[in-house]
């Protein structure tokens, strides 16, 4: 059955189920977006589970493998893995018609670049989020930390931008305008590159990063060599950023990172999309970032053992 949504929230994941699990139980008109039609039907028969603040409730939520289905959508929600954004973007283009937009809050760097090669600018907006989320299965998700989202248009549409906002607070979701999509972009890059690789190779839920003498000193090394690249790259990122990724980790302590979360279930990492995409950029301005190209390698390494097996 077509029934038109205001917000069609893109890919089942953590970070997807969550946002469609607020937005809908706030009477929001919400659709969910899977490639995989099984699990879609088991989603919408069932609802989604959310487990917050020690209680679990069923909401339920339209999902579908057919994005015509929720056509016309005000706004595409996309929470996909960085390496299956243009993928999402073309399967989810017959919900958009000729006005819908897209927002990304998806980690990693060039999202917004990868979207804007199919969809034009001025529909395009782009942003981060602090939300931590873990799949607990299908349909399934334990929130793991509040999400405060930044977010902004690079091509100016703020009308566009500041309907998304509205949407988000909606769903009693932290929202605001961002004077600078670059550098809230990186800065979140900056916090995954320090923390997924090495949470998701040491095995520890993020609060223990910044426990560890040894392992908060390579924190920081990591954070200082991704802060000047994204510096050298034209984003403004704060003095204090050092500090502030290891509050980050306290804050989020029990949370074990999304690259942790990928590594443990057999899923590729957005490795290549974080510490990989800041490789590249530091030696496209001549520049080396050997920390982040040590954990890339290792990060890979590890999903090649776990083919192996
Ligand atoms: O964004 C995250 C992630 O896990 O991808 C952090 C902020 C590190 C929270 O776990």
């Amino acid at each position: 059955m077509s029934e038109a949504v205001d917000v069609l929230v893109v890919g089942p994941g953590a970070m997807g189920c969550l946002h469609a699990a607020l937005l809908a139980e706030s009477g929001i008109r919400t659709g969910l977006l899977d490639h995989d039609a099984a699990r879609a039907q088991h989603i919408s028969e069932r609802g989604i589970t959310l487990e917050r603040a020690g209680q679990e409730r069923a909401v339920p939520v339209r999902c579908s493998a057919d994005a015509a289905e929720f056509a016309p959508a005000r706004l595409a929600l996309l929470f996909v893995k960085a390496y299956d954004t243009e993928e999402a973007v073309q399967h989810t283009l017959p919900a958009l018609g000729d006005d819908g937009g897209i927002l990304t809050l998806q980690n990693g760097l060039g999202n917004y670049e990868r979207i804007t090669g199919i969809v034009p600018e001025v529909r395009v907006l782009a942003g981060t989020t602090t939300a931590g989320a873990t799949l607990l299965g299908e349909g399934h998700v334990r929130e793991a930390g509040r999400g405060f989202v930044h977010l902004g248009s690079p091509s100016g549409n703020f009308r566009r931008a500041r309907e998304a906002i509205g949407f988000l607070r909606g769903a009693g979701i932290e929202a605001e305008l961002a004077q600078s999509v670059t550098d809230v972009l990186w800065a979140k890059a900056i916090v995954n590159a320090a923390i997924n690789p090495l949470s998701a190779l040491t095995g520890l839920p993020n609060g223990r990063l910044a426990e560890s003498e040894g392992l908060r000193a390579l924190l920081d090394a990591v954070v200082e060599e991704a802060a000047n690249i994204g510096r050298m790259s034209g984003a403004f990122v704060q003095e204090g950023i050092v500090n502030a990724v290891q509050a980050i980790c306290r804050e989020t302590g029990e949370n074990r990172s999304s690259m942790l979360q990928d590594l443990s279930a057999g899923r590729r990492t957005e490795i290549d999309f974080i510490n990989g995409e800041i490789v590249r950029r530091a030696e496209a301005r001549g520049l080396k970032a050997p920390l982040c190209a040590m954990l890339t390698a290792l990060v890979k390494g590890r999903e090649e053992a776990a083919t192996l097996a």
